[in-house]
């Protein structure tokens, strides 16, 4: 009796661990069959992870790894194989799991943001459009332009554009005038438009060596020949004296990492294009723009207003404590910037962090985050991330008075290495156009804890929401140009992280523009 209950005892068990390890597999099959089928053609990487920790076994993460090859046209032509051997490792995934938002810069010796990564960029390859397709699309958006340009009028109530379209619509006879409120207009959805009257300056003494790839050698033109053109409504195009009269008087600051930099100093660009007299514009230490320092100010005397730029990877406070014997770099997840006493008081402040919470650049989280006098052992970069977030957003509810200071928060800014990584032969080079689909990349998990914070902010942010947008434009980056002499050798590292200037930020400072000016025609459109 005892021997045969314990005996049962044991089958119920062993049955029910079989099933278990039965049915997660005919759930993988299936879910792989799906994912083959619902994407034939393009790079697939997923990343299953079974908890098994609920089982009380040993607790490991699964991972497959799916690659099927896309199209033979593709101009790129890396393949990825999946690699068995990452099976157990953890510390891989996540690396993998962070390639869209990861940024890698290209020089570890005498850069500060370096980014050392061995993840590696899965981008659909795409041809481009044909110029046939170019026309039709172009002709079509200026049908829409003149449609809509006397039917529009932005209205807007934080970051969110209203269009309200007049229509004038014939109801059986009598053609009354009818006024539609259309949903909401999702500028992030659109398309890149050829337009031969881009880029909106040619040169500019501002853009440093890293961005100004024309300078640097680069002969292909087109990649500063783009218009985002959203699918729902129009974004004015940018007119330099009109953003000077938004910000005259004022201070427009840009705080983060260095592709912050890169679209700060595609705003001073833009800008100058309304200036006559250059000399009545400048840095107010007379400081010259480069990479190494992180601290500027620009004056605009004509318009008695500051554009200016201050570093922060990670907008809280870069530290240092004692762990054992040694003091060791740490990051106080619970602490602003301690150069946030120059953030205040800016009348337009734009953000930006994503690129640097990386496995790498932030030792994997072990003995890294600080709060208070206690050093984590080990946390992870999303909860890290979340907290620092928490902290800066906690930062400008308590100082920033919304009645005087547009606040902004830019997201990551997605790089396109293929075949590697940017220390690995990982390259970019061969894009001369955009890519047509971005399907294939995931939204980045920080972007969703970056709206997830703003939401649940008292003070209104402004997402300025490039990501999805910049992903098409693989055209965009310095590649080899990010310095002169550019180096041939196909070994030679490449930059597909920044953006070359003119180019893609410029599109970002429209999106700026758009947003300012329509919260300044609001002011005027009270009903
Ligand atoms: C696994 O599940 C447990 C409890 O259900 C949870 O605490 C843990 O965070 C999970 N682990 C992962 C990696 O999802
Ligand atoms: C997945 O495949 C890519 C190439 O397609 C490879 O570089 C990467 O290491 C693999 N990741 C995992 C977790 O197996
Ligand atoms: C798989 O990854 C391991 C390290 O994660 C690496 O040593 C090995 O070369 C990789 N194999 C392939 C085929 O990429
Ligand atoms: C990246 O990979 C290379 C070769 O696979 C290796 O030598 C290097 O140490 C790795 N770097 C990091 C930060 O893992
Ligand atoms: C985008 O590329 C795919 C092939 O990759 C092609 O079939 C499709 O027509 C392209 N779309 C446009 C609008 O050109
Ligand atoms: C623009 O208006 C014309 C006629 O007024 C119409 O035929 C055309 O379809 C419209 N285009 C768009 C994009 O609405
Ligand atoms: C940002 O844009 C992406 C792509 O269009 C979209 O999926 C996401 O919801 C947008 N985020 C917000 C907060 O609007
Ligand atoms: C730019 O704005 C200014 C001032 O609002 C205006 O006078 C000028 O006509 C605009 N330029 C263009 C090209 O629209
Ligand atoms: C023996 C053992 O590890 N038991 C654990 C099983 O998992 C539950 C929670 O999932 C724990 O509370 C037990 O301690």
């Amino acid at each position: 009796m005892e021997k045969q209950r314990s005996f049962s005892l044991k089958s119920t068990g062993f049955l029910v661990f079989s099933l278990t390890i039965f049915s997660s597999l005919i759930f993988f099959i299936f879910f792989s069959i799906w994912l083959i089928n619902s994407h034939p053609s393009i790079h697939q990487q997923t990343h299953l992870h079974f908890n098994r920790s609920s089982l009380n076994l040993t607790h490991f993460d699964f991972t497959t790894n799916f690659s099927s090859r896309s199209d033979a046209d593709s101009f790129l032509k890396d393949t990825h194989v999946g690699n068995a051997s990452s099976f157990h490792e953890f510390s891989i995934l996540e690396e993998i799991e962070e390639q869209d938002d990861e940024i890698e810069t290209t020089e570890p010796e005498d850069s500060d943001d370096v980014v050392i990564s061995n993840s590696t960029e899965v981008r659909e390859s795409a041809p481009g459009l044909s110029s046939e397709e170019i026309e039709v699309v172009q002709s079509r958006e200026e049908e829409n332009r003149a449609n809509l340009s006397e039917k529009i009028e932005l209205v807007s109530s934080g970051g969110n554009e209203e269009k309200k379209i007049k229509t004038a619509s014939l109801h059986g006879n009598d053609g009354r005038i009818e006024e539609k409120k259309m949903r909401q207009c999702d500028i992030t959805k659109g398309s890149w438009v050829y337009d031969a009257s881009y880029p909106l300056y040619n040169s500019c003494s501002f853009i440093d060596e890293g961005f100004n790839c024309a300078g640097n050698g680069r002969l292909d033109g087109d990649y500063m020949k783009w218009r985002w053109q959203p699918q729902d409504c129009e974004i004015p195009r940018f007119n330099a004296t009109r953003m000077l009269e938004l910000i005259r008087g004022k201070r427009l600051v840009f705080v983060g990492d260095s592709i912050n930099r890169n679209q700060w100093e595609s705003m001073l660009c833009m800008l100058m294009g309304a200036i006559r007299d250059p000399k009545r514009v400048y840095e107010t230490h007379g400081r010259r723009i480069t990479k190494e320092k992180g601290n500027y100010c620009f004056k605009f005397v004509d318009y008695k207003c500051t554009v200016e730029y201050y570093v922060s990877h990670f907008l809280v406070h870069e530290s240092k404590a004692r762990i054992g014997h040694k003091r060791k770099q740490t990051l106080r997840i619970d602490a602003i910037d301690r150069g946030s006493s120059r953030w205040r008081g800016a009348d337009i402040l734009i953000f930006n962090t994503a690129h640097w919470w990386s496995h790498s650049k932030t030792k994997a989280g072990i003995n890294y985050y600080q709060e208070g006098n206690q050093v984590h052992p080990q946390l992870d970069v999303y909860t890290a991330f979340r907290r620092a977030l928490l902290t800066w957003a906690s930062w400008v509810d308590k100082l920033i008075n919304p009645r005087k200071t547009h606040v902004f928060f830019r997201n990551s800014a997605p790089s396109h290495f293929s075949g590697g990584q940017w220390n690995s032969g990982g390259h970019c080079g061969e894009a001369t156009w955009p890519l047509n689909d971005t399907s294939s990349m995931s939204y980045p998990e920080k972007n969703k804890i970056v709206e997830d914070i703003i939401a649940q902010m008292k003070t209104p942010v402004t997402l300025l929401n490039v990501t999805r947008l910049s992903a098409y434009r693989i055209d965009g980056h310095p590649s080899i140009y990010r310095k002169k002499p550019v180096d041939l050798r196909s070994s030679s590292i490449q930059d597909c992280s920044h953006w070359c200037l003119p180019g893609v930020p410029d599109t970002w400072n429209e999106l700026l523009y758009f947003h300012l000016q329509s919260k300044q025609g609001n002011r005027f459109h009270i009903r």
